[in-house]
């Protein structure tokens, strides 16, 4: 009992972090699948022990609605963001581009660093601060003024009567970060996660003291309008900034070549983690304002600046013991389970191993000091083993040849480097099964999680998803934690479940490749599941966005004995095989009805993975950029795709952005 509380205290400290990352601070950590997973099991724990409810749990509602409350500002000059390049190479084809486009080899650069915190803008009318705002999307932000009139170092009054817009970076100072979070923890509340986080939930605050007691710092870097005052560089406006009463960063530098550049971004690659305040990355700027205006900005970024942002943080810790475990779909993967290490601010005690190849390619053993990072920025990866630190007696890891829940051989199919359980039979998979069949965007039968699932089936109460359906109360009865009320419960969701639209059944079954969107479309283009069966693959392929592979997917799917079996038993039971035109499916979506083109190499996502979740998600995933493109999603070593996007004002994502995007999904 007092485990069930623990386990969901922990899930809503979690899951609030999480959310505090990518409602507030578009910086998650942890991608969608991960999140909803555990909002999941958080729900389903919920509905079992009500008594250990939290009032600030996820599932109540709370979280980010307080940001509904301030006022909205227009940025008639847009606050832009900014290009990143993540090489050397990058940033030389950068400086190409600009003397390119000046004409001149004579540019001087400033380079600035790159604070970790948020953009504000700060309007002061006759020398006397009148608004604060925050970035927003660029275009509307929310206006903090009583906020920022607590940040120190923002100045009520300056030292001359100017009419200015200013704008720079609201952050937070690592050890007052650390002053933050004891306090946090003090009054029993969440801490943050990193300083970003902690200014941001600092600053949108509606009670102005408590900002006030957070201690937040600002460094101011751009002006509007700057032509009004004489001013000719960027460097020079720093001080113009200075002067007036502003804080601003000390460690800019001006350089007169790409290469010295390069020698500033070394020396604070190395600087960085002694520093103060967090910084992500160097801001390279033109210094000449004549050459920026010149230069000027797409829709989205100055083609005067770019950021560099700074490698992947890096900790090496230990790996204590490699956990294999088997999924939905047989795929056994194995994770290394290590010290907690604090990494890019969040605390990282797991890394997937993803297969055996990789295992044997990077020879990772169990006592093995690795070196870990977050793959772009979000998900914990192993980058090497320092073979210094290993034991003589150390062993090469063992590729387990059985399955660790039905002890079944263990296969790779078609020579793919998964290793698989291929039981039909195999308890973890079956358990994975029903938990997928009952998820929210499958069946939505409320109560059955993991903890269920298992209970289920180690009684002996189910063999497959069928049987869910002849499940009666006295069986239920028998299970520990279940009383009348939570066996009627459970029973009355299964029942309602037998209604729901066919999509959601073809969701359940858990077809390879087939998402709820594409589940979606094909229940309402074949109307009911016969129809299906009976499809052949051109058919399916037809349908807007489908494409072969999951048409391929969905065809060896029925062509099953046992699948049929299993329709067969459903259809007995009375679960609806028709599609009911009751509910649309989510269209409010980012990606949905874009003709959307993949280039470069992501490093989260196969091409085939990113192209099978934008087409889940409504979008049309095409070959090459055309006038029809709406979006670019651009991983690294992008070529000629990403210059023609350019050059046609195509919207633009790297995957973080486009990782980020799919969470708001
Ligand atoms: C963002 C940032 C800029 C600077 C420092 N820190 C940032 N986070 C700077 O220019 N010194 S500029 C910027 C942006 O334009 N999005």
């Amino acid at each position: 009992m007092n485990d069930v509380k623990k386990q969901i205290d922990d899930l809503v400290d979690i899951l609030n972090r999480w959310r505090e990352e990518y409602y507030t601070l578009d910086d998650p950590s942890v991608e969608d699948h991960v999140y909803d997973d555990n909002y999941q099991k958080l729900l389903k724990l919920e509905h079992d022990y009500p008594q250990f409810v939290r009032k600030d749990s996820p599932t109540q509602n709370v979280g980010n609605k307080i940001l509904n409350n301030f006022q909205k500002v227009n940025h008639d000059i847009p606050m832009l963001s900014m290009g990143d390049v993540f090489s050397f190479e990058e940033l030389k084809e950068f400086d190409q581009r600009v003397k390119q486009n000046l004409g001149t080899n004579q540019i001087e650069y400033n380079c600035e660093l790159k604070i970790d915190g948020l953009a504000i803008s700060l309007v002061y009318e006759n020398g006397k601060l009148v608004q604060g705002s925050t970035r927003g999307n660029g275009h509307i932000g929310e206006d903090i003024t009583a906020n920022l009139m607590n940040v120190d170092t923002v100045p009520h009054q300056l030292n001359d009567d100017l009419s200015i817009e200013v704008r720079g970076e609201c952050f937070i100072y690592k050890d007052d970060f650390a002053k933050v979070n004891a306090k946090q923890e003090e009054l029993g509340k969440t801490t943050f996660a990193n300083p970003r986080n902690a200014a941001a939930g600092s600053l949108r605050q509606l009670d102005p003291a408590v900002t006030k007691k957070r201690h937040l710092s600002t460094f101011i870097y751009y002006m509007t309008h700057f032509e009004n005052y004489g001013i000719k560089k960027q460097s020079e406006a720093l001080n113009f900034y200075k002067n007036l009463g502003f804080s601003i960063d000390p460690h800019y530098r001006v350089c007169n070549s790409i290469d010295d550049v390069i020698d500033y971004i070394n020396e604070y690659t190395e600087k960085r983690n002694k520093l103060k305040y967090e910084v992500d990355g160097i801001v390279v700027k033109v210094n000449q304002l004549t050459y920026q205006n010149k230069l000027g900005n797409t829709i989205k970024i100055p083609r005067w600046a770019i950021a560099y942002k700074f490698p992947p943080d890096e900790k090496e810790t230990v790996i204590n013991k490699v956990q294999w475990t088997v999924g939905r779909t047989g795929v056994v993967t194995p994770t290394a389970i290590m010290d907690p290490v604090q990494l890019a601010g969040t605390t990282v005690s797991r890394a997937s191993l993803h297969n055996p190849d990789y295992i044997l390619k990077k020879d990772i053993r169990v006592n093995d000091y690795v070196s870990l990072h977050k793959a772009g920025d979000i998900i914990p990866e192993i980058g090497s083993v320092n073979i210094k630190k290993r034991k003589n007696n150390s062993k090469p890891l063992v590729i387990p040849t059985n399955c660790p829940s039905c002890n079944s051989k263990l296969v790779h199919l078609n020579s793919e480097v998964a290793l698989r359980c291929i039981n039909p039979d195999c308890p973890a998979q079956l358990v994975e099964k029903v938990i997928h069949f009952a998820s929210r965007n499958a069946m939505n039968i409320e109560g059955l999680g993991i903890q269920v699932a298992n209970q289920l089936y180690s009684n002996g109460l189910i063999q497959d998803i069928g049987d869910l359906y002849s499940l009666t109360s006295n069986q239920l009865l028998l299970l520990e934690g279940f009383g009348n009320k939570s066996a009627d419960n459970l029973l009355e969701s299964i029942n309602n479940s037998k209604n729901n639209s066919l999509e959601r059944l073809l969701t359940g079954l858990g077809i390879q490749h087939l998402g709820s969107k594409a589940a979606y479309q094909l229940a309402k283009k074949f109307h009911n599941i016969n129809n299906i069966i009976n499809a052949n693959k051109d058919d399916i392929s037809k349908i807007d966005g489908m494409g072969s592979i999951i048409a391929e997917s969905v065809i060896d799917y029925f062509h099953n004995e046992s699948v049929l079996v299993l329709i067969n038993k459903l259809e007995k039971s009375n679960v609806n095989m028709e599609f009911i035109n009751t509910e649309e499916y989510d269209v409010d979506n980012y990606f949905n009805n874009k003709t959307v083109v993949l280039t470069g190499k992501l490093d989260q996502f196969t091409r085939s993975e990113a192209s099978e979740w934008l087409t889940n998600h409504g979008a049309k995933v095409t070959n090459s950029v055309s006038k029809n493109t709406d979006l670019l999603i651009a991983g690294h070593d992008a070529g000629s795709k990403l210059v023609k996007a350019q050059e046609m004002n195509i919207e633009i994502l790297n995957e973080n952005q486009f990782i980020n995007k799919q969470l708001n999904v």
